[in-house]
């Protein structure tokens, strides 16, 4: 598991049930339910860097689309409307896309 030393396995099994049904995810619990919104900036930077996964530099709509999946190979896609709110709440900027500053910031709020 990507996520291993940052994250549990067992917090992130409780926010992903949590979140199983179509348009029930909201970053601000899921943040707080797998136990990130309490992590270092560090350790938040490299669940960043994980999400990222081309390694943009940025997390791009596509990306952020599969969230999900980053925790859990299974986990289903962000619907078109959860992935819109979460970009709009983490693109301070407007440039269309989640750099790792926003992100943190995001995880924090
Ligand atoms: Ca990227």
């Amino acid at each position: 598991m990507s996520f291993s030393g940052i994250l549990s396995d067992s917090d992130i099994a409780a926010a992903l049930k949590n979140c199983q049904a179509a348009d029930s995810f909201d970053y601000k619990t899921f943040f707080s339910q797998t136990g990130l919104k309490s992590k270092s900036a560090d350790q938040v930077k490299q669940v960043f860097e994980i999400i990222d996964q081309d390694q943009s530099g940025f997390v791009e709509e596509d990306e952020l689309k599969l969230f999900l999946q980053n925790f859990a190979a299974g986990a289903r896609a962000l619907t078109d409307a959860e992935t819109k709110v979460f970009l709009a709440a983490g693109d301070s900027d407007g440039d269309g896309k989640i750099g790792v500053d926003e992100f943190s910031a995001l995880v924090k709020c």
